[in-house]
């Protein structure tokens, strides 16, 4: 064993996963305290100016898109590895290259005052009337590409594992299970879950890429020029693909972790399979619900994508939360911290499936589109979703089972989270349904009620997230000190 080797196992704090996990889990409250601000400025209680805003705007969503891309394939990567060989080198190279992209996308907005969103939807970055330079915004972009091409190499390491281990694809995703009713070995829920979304992650990423190469050298040479539409139809491909599958690895932890709590198998039913190929094919083909406003559009596509957001995420979820009951049902296990949030997991994204649903209608969607509507759905399954998959992911690995179940102090901070989550993504959908615009960084006297309380519930979640790093961290580097002298 090299030194740098033998340096690395003696300290698992850098452990891969686990790095990326602990600092995710920081980039998180850092991302939320900015989140805090800006409800702070809507509510007049901050004088942000509306500039300043717009960075704090991008830098959140990017920082949180990013933060769930990175703890989704964290939590991916640790518990794809106990079934297939997975070359630890190359989330090394991933961390790198999403780190060097973090690096050029914060200098880009704070620095370079690049405010465009993350969206960075044609042809704003480029035409930003002087509020930041078109070189910044070749800056942001590429810090993006390096990310994306972390994420690439990732998942292309997935792939290539799950083939050699199961002999292709189509095996990891079960399909010999689920078109001739049987296979042997059958691949654990883990893995069919990690074969659907690299697949259309991959494809998603790619179509990203290119979008954001074009968009670079839109920039660059100014003859060029792009087709908005187009540019749109592939950015929001690639904007939906990337924040589903961040929900949909996180989930993986939920079919790992509650079996230790039940001691039930959760084992690969046909239907369990039926429903990933069915989210494989519809996650890609819903988008067009992000240009349900775009009359431009040919209307097919439209009524597609309102069609299949209605079947895209209910069988996965009526499955997963049914197969959540079924271990659960009498099974006399006693929920700890980790095992009460992977509950609230599937709890949270199932309650934001629901006002996703409802944007998905066409009619619904003319008057909701542009509302704080939109962050309500989103912050409800991310913060009480995917975030709190990450939380679970985190304290277990930090201290492992707790047989004595939820201590009071679990208790505070699980209460806080999620009554803070609830009430801050509620309180988004009702100010939505009031069409409270989206996006706008100086609000009206008259929404202004629907601020303040917004203000009371991001203390909240701060306050539960920041206790569940608190009481993981201490875990995660005394373990590392138990290991190392194990
Ligand atoms: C304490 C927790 C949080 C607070 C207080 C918060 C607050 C906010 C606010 C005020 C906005 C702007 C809404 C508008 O007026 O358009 C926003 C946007 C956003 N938030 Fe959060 N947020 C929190 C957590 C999260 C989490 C955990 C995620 C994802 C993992 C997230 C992702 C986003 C995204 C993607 C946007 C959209 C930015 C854009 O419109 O370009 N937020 N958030
Ligand atoms: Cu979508």
């Amino acid at each position: 064993m090299t030194p740098l080797a033998a340096a690395v196992r003696a300290a698992p704090i850098l452990e891969p996963t686990r790095l990326a996990l602990v600092s995710g889990g920081l980039v998180f409250l850092l991302m939320m305290t900015l989140g805090l601000l800006m409800k702070a400025t809507q509510a007049g209680f901050l004088p942000l100016e509306p500039r300043a805003f717009y960075e704090v705007m991008t830098a959140h969503g990017i920082g949180m898109v990013g933060t769930a891309g990175l703890t989704g394939v964290a939590v991916l990567w640790h518990f794809l590895g106990r079934y297939v060989e997975l070359d630890e080198r190359v989330f090394w190279a991933f961390l790198a290259s999403f780190l060097s992209g973090v690096v050029l996308i914060l200098g880009a907005v704070f620095v370079g005052g690049f405010a465009a969103a993350w969206t960075f939807l044609y042809p704003l970055p480029a035409i930003s009337g002087g509020v930041w330079a078109p070189e910044t915004a070749v800056v942001y972009l590429a810090g993006l590409a390096l990310v994306g091409t972390g994420f690439l190499l990732l998942h292309l390491e997935c792939a290539r594992a799950l083939r050699a281990r199961w002999g292709g694809l189509a095996h990891a995703l079960g399909w010999p299970l689920l078109f001739r009713g049987a296979q042997d070995p059958l691949p654990p829920p883990a893995v069919v879950a990690a074969a659907a979304v690299t697949v259309f992650n991959l494809l998603g990423l790619v179509v990203g890429a290119a979008v954001i190469a074009i968009s670079i050298l839109d920039i660059v040479i100014p003859a060029a020029s792009l087709d908005p539409l187009l540019a749109k139809n592939m950015i929001y491909f690639f904007g939906h693909v990337f924040i589903n599958a961040t929900i949909y690895m996180a989930v993986i932890a939920v079919y790992e972790i509650i079996p230790e709590y039940t001691g039930r198998p959760w084992t690969t039913s046909r239907i369990f399979v039926a429903a990933w190929s069915v989210l494989l094919l519809f996650v890609m083909a819903v988008y067009p619900h992000h240009l349900l406003q775009d009359t431009v559009m040919p209307a097919w596509t439209l009524a597609v994508g309102q069609i299949l957001s209605y079947g895209t995420a209910v069988p996965l979820v009526a499955v997963t939360t049914l197969g959540l009951l079924s271990q659960l049902h009498r099974s006399g296990a006693r929920l700890d911290l980790p095992a009460a949030l992977l509950v609230l997991g599937v709890g949270g994204w199932t309650a934001g499936v629901m006002p996703a649903w409802i944007d998905g209608i066409v009619a619904v969607n003319k008057v909701m589109h542009n509302t704080l509507w939109v962050p309500g759905h989103f912050h409800m399954y991310l913060i009480l979703g995917q975030v709190a998959f990450v939380w679970a992911v985190l304290l277990r690995l930090a201290r492992g089972r707790d047989e004595r179940g939820l201590s009071a102090s679990d208790g505070i901070v699980f209460w806080l989270y999620l009554l803070g989550g609830a009430g801050l993504a509620l309180g988004f959908l009702i100010a939505g349904a009031a069409s409270v615009p989206r996006r706008w960084a100086v609000h009206d006297p008259a929404w202004i009620v629907h601020d303040v309380p917004g203000v009371l519930f991001a203390v909240m979640v701060l306050a539960g997230a920041a206790g569940f790093f608190a009481k993981a961290v201490p875990g995660l580097l005394a373990r590392g000190a138990a290991q190392a002298r194990g």
